[in-house]
């Protein structure tokens, strides 16, 4: 079982969007493990974007990024990490592929819809660094036995 953390960003929110790509969540059977509505602190959405610091894009990034409340999810199943990348498509909406959330729904590479971690070590990091340990919570859904098999 994975977890990785999920940020419906500013463009998202805007266009009225989170419902539906939470959906597209739901659907593969990714459970939810926290969901809260924020306005970010500069300073995290900084740290989150550490890595891109020295882009040309980081300091309209961090503008972007807190520009609007933004809803922030943990989700978690098996390969959760890999199966969320999978769905949102390419970084630019305009190269994803048809049938994923940016190629379905974006037509830029700033206003991508969503954030996903890229990897285990990512996802540990940025959920600690957006959620307090007692805001996720694990629990069983009815459906769970559903969606994945024993074997
Ligand atoms: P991803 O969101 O697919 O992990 P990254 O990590 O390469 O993509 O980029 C982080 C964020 O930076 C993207 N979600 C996007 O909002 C923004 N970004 C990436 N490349 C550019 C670019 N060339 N111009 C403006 N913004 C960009």
């Amino acid at each position: 079982m994975e977890r990785t953390l999920i940020i419906f960003k500013p463009d998202a929110m805007n266009r009225n969007l989170v419902g539906r790509i939470l959906t597209r969540f739901e659907d593969k059977g990714l459970r939810i493990a926290a969901l809260k509505l924020q306005k970010s602190p500069r300073s995290q959405v900084e740290k989150h974007y550490a890595v891109h610091k020295e882009r040309p894009f980081y300091g309209s990034l961090v503008e972007f990024m807190t520009s609007s409340p933004v809803i922030l999810a943990v989700l978690e199943g098996p390969e959760a990490i890999a199966i969320v990348r999978n769905l949102l498509g390419a970084t630019n909406g305009r190269k994803a592929s048809p049938g994923t959330i940016r190629g379905d729904f974006g037509l830029d590479q700033q206003y991508n819809l969503v954030h996903a971690s890229d990897g285990p070590e990512t996802a540990r990091e940025e959920i600690e660094l957006f959620f307090k340990p007692e805001e996720i919570v694990s629990y069983e859904r009815a459906t769970d036995r559903w969606i994945v098999s024993n074997g």
